[in-house]
């Protein structure tokens, strides 16, 4: 039995699934809508989950009806970062979703390898505010990443590193663009949001805390078999 949980992967999306730092991305883009003078609404910024910085940025800048040159781009998305990551140097391991670190230790003592998959540029420093950074077997982040969820990159580059096949990962994700992109990868989606929402999904729990790990399992062999 041992062996064959040794062969299966758990990969994580990390905002909205072990943290959620939604309201400070909306609290910094904010910042930077404000200070460009229009204004937009935390219902708009749900849009943004899972969205790349660059791609977020042209989202707001089209909500604001402006358009701004690439190197004006590159300032307003560096200045975006720099409230951000501020916002989130006070972040702990206190700060986590619901049981998302137990969920992940329990996973790893099982023998389940694990991994990050996040469009975050912030993810390692994140990570190492909540000090669960030694918990994965990889971690997939903004820089690693050339094309943005829904693509599968992300969730294909967690594979390779774990050295699995994709029918052999389960993908918890908050963002319908990655279920979407754990999907096209051919892994099993798992979503971390209210009830109703992800449809695509195979299960969704309002938390990692909820998550029926057997279960889990389950649908990696019958995806695998
Ligand atoms: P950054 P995830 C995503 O993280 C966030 O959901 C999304 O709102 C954000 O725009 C994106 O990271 C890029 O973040 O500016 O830190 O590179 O959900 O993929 O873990
Ligand atoms: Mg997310």
């Amino acid at each position: 039995m041992e062996d064959e949980i040794d062969q299966i992967g758990f990969l994580f999306d990390l905002d909205g699934v072990i943290v959620d730092t939604a309201v400070l991305h909306y609290k910094a883009w904010r910042k930077l809508a404000n200070s460009l003078g229009f204004d937009f609404t935390e219902t708009q910024n749900e849009e943004l989950k899972g969205v790349g910085r660059m791609d977020s940025l042209d989202r707001i800048l089209g909500w604001g009806g402006m358009t701004l040159s690439h190197n004006e781009k590159l300032e307003a998305a560096a200045r975006k970062n720099a409230w951000y990551t501020e916002l989130t140097s006070t972040l702990t391991a206190n700060d986590a979703l619901p049981g998302a670190i137990d969920f992940i230790e329990r996973a790893q003592e099982k023998g389940i390898k694990i991994g990050l998959g996040s469009a975050s540029k912030n993810a390692l420093p994140v990570l190492k505010q909540l000090g669960i950074t030694g918990l994965f077997d990889v971690i997939v982040d903004g820089h690693a990443l050339t094309n943005n969820k829904p693509d599968p990159e992300v969730f294909l580059k967690g594979a390779s590193g774990l050295d699995l096949l994709p029918s052999s990962i389960a993908v918890f994700e908050d963002a319908g663009v990655g279920i979407e992109a754990a999907l096209s990868g051919g892994m099993t989606a798992i979503g971390i949001g209210p009830e109703g929402a992800l449809p695509d999904a195979a299960f969704v729990y309002s938390s990692l805390g909820e998550v029926d790990m057997e279960l889990v399992i389950s649908l990696i062999q019958k995806n695998r078999s």
